[in-house]
């Protein structure tokens, strides 16, 4: 697919192959980028300002998205749904090849954890940005990832650390670190498959549920126990090692507000654990990884309870979602240090010059109604106004005017706000959702609002079933329209064609009009929007 010239990059700007303390640095001057959306339009970005070149690869759904058009050049490898495309190794790699790329970044999802893939591309002499297959296979294994932490002396919940057997080995563990329990699947993650169970007369009917549901998702219908931490927060460490060994800490995030394991707000640092308890967590999360010889950007789990004690849950062996709050505290793209680690650079920095600085708060911005269980709300982005301004960073996958397809996670965008402190990154993320409109389809923006304005969230009182006991959360609130109406006028303005209103010879649209338009009736139309 051609390219407009204007948009090129010279590749020649990136210096070839140097020596850097007698290691080989192989320079990156091309990635592809196997993903769609939000993340694979961040992670351009970056390759742009490095001077690196970007090659899409998109399905038939996504010809005009938004990813296509930012990358230098672009490639269809298939079908709509995901197994025909986006899912399909050999076709990535092919494109790869054919637009000589010499590196590939997987993003988050599709096939950014699955060691099958590195190892494909590593035997395609292409650099995939990630860790060894064998670390990624390596922390697939829950059960597997819970030896290596229980040899790097990282604290974790009780449990086994080998399959179960039967239901009678099950009930005899069960009885031994109390119930309630967790059955989780060996080959799960990300809270798939996961089944609480009170009491031993559960137990039989669970380890079948589990176990079948283990199957189908996973194909592997291998399950362990874990004792279940109730009430518990969801913290986690970022870390980064480069090739020779080096390894560094970014803090942690905050991951506490989901629903049904989707996270709906992050935050950094996390508003609840204390200086020590943060040295002692990122000390642990940097010892795991550096046992295991990780390379790349990673991210370590844990589960904190009202006491501050942590536990290891998993370890994520990918870029997350997330990482715009970790970039906004510690001032360091992520994305540009898995490129240079990928390179063989070594780090230029120590722990020591990585400083946290203010606070970071991230809000997912969903396709889906709230008030209709979150079911997905696909369509074509009707008007869109974007929020700007001091502290606010938009990373979003479509422009006013796209469709956004049924066949992906309905994540079209994150809002990222800094502050000095944690209430004014909230003040700052309260701002900017009102200034933010979506039209055309059902979106999660006014939840969104309820949430960053609930008293409990800004008091750091929620925790990981925060949402599901609050239903009143999800309930449209009414909105007074003064407030709204500041930014609410652009958007109107752009549904309402022609652009000025032709009131009494008004060719203007500003906050001087307003009494004009309410006379037109303007806070019903605005009403069926807030
Ligand atoms: C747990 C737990 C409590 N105790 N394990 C969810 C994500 C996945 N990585 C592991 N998860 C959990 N594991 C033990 N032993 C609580 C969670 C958990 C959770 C569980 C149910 C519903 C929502 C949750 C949100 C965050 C963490």
């Amino acid at each position: 697919m051609a390219t407009s010239p204007s948009k090129k990059i010279n590749p020649s700007t990136r210096s070839s192959s140097l020596r850097v303390d007698g290691e080989r640095i192989r320079t990156i001057k091309k990635i592809l980028i196997a993903n769609r959306g939000e993340i694979a339009v961040r992670i351009m970005r970056t390759c742009r300002d490095l001077g690196i070149e970007t090659v899409a690869i998109y399905s038939e759904a996504d010809r005009a998205a938004l990813h296509v058009q930012v990358a230098d050049e672009a490639h269809c490898i298939g079908p709509a749904p995901s197994v025909e495309s986006y899912l399909i190794p050999e076709k990535i790699i092919d494109a790869a090849k054919k637009s000589g790329a010499d590196a590939i970044h997987p993003g988050y999802g599709f096939l950014s954890e699955k060691s099958a893939f590195s190892k494909a591309c590593a035997d395609a002499g292409i650099i995939f940005l990630g860790p060894k297959p064998e670390t990624i296979e390596a922390m697939g294994s829950k059960i597997g990832a819970r030896k290596i932490a229980e040899a790097a002396k990282v604290p974790m919940v009780p449990g086994t650390k080998e399959p179960l057997k039967d239901a009678a080995e099950a009930k005899g563990i069960a009885k031994k670190i109390g119930y309630p329990v967790f059955l989780k699947a060996v080959s799960g993650g990300g809270g798939k498959g996961m089944r609480l169970v009170e009491k031993e007369a559960d137990m039989e009917a669970s380890l079948t549920r589990a176990a079948s549901e283990a199957k189908k998702s996973f194909n592997d219908d291998r399950l362990y126990i874990e004792k279940a931490i109730l009430n518990p927060r969801h913290v986690e460490v970022q870390i980064a090692f480069d090739q020779q060994g080096n390894g560094l800490h970014l803090f942690e995030r905050e991951c506490s507000l989901q629903r049904r394991h989707q996270k709906v707000i992050e935050e950094a640092p996390s508003p609840f654990i204390s200086a020590n308890t943060r040295k002692k967590m990122t000390e642990a999360a940097v010892r795991l990884a550096a046992s295991v010889g990780y390379t790349g950007v990673g991210t370590l789990e844990f589960l904190v309870d009202k006491d501050e004690n942590f536990y290891f849950l998993e370890m994520n062996t990918r870029l997350q979602v997330e990482h715009p709050v970790t970039e906004l505290i510690t001032g360091l793209d992520l994305v540009k240090l898995q490129i240079e680690i990928a390179e063989g650079k070594p780090f230029s920095l120590k722990q020591s010059d990585i400083i946290m600085r203010g606070h970071a708060v991230e809000c997912r911005l969903y396709a889906e109604d709230p008030e209709n269980n979150f079911f997905p709300s696909p369509g074509r982005i009707e008007w869109m106004t974007i929020p700007e301004g001091p502290g606010v960073r938009n990373d979003s996958g479509v422009y006013e005017g796209a469709m956004i397809p049924i066949y992906y996670d309905p994540l079209i965008a994150k809002l990222i706000t800094w502050g000095e402190n944690r209430r004014h990154a909230f003040q700052r993320m309260q701002r900017a959702l009102r200034e933010y409109e979506i039209g055309g389809f059902k979106n999660n923006i006014p939840f969104l609002r309820t949430l960053v304005e609930n008293p409990d969230v800004l008091s750091g009182k929620m925790y990981t079933h925060f949402i599901d006991d609050h239903p009143e959360l999800l309930k449209r609130r009414p909105v007074d329209l003064p407030k709204e109406i500041i930014f609410g006028v652009a958007a109107y303005d752009r549904t309402k064609r022609p652009v000025a209103a032709p009131v009494s010879g008004v060719a203007t649209v500003g906050r001087e009009t307003m009494s004009q338009w309410k006379a037109q009736g303007l806070r019903d139309t605005l009403g069926q929007r807030f």
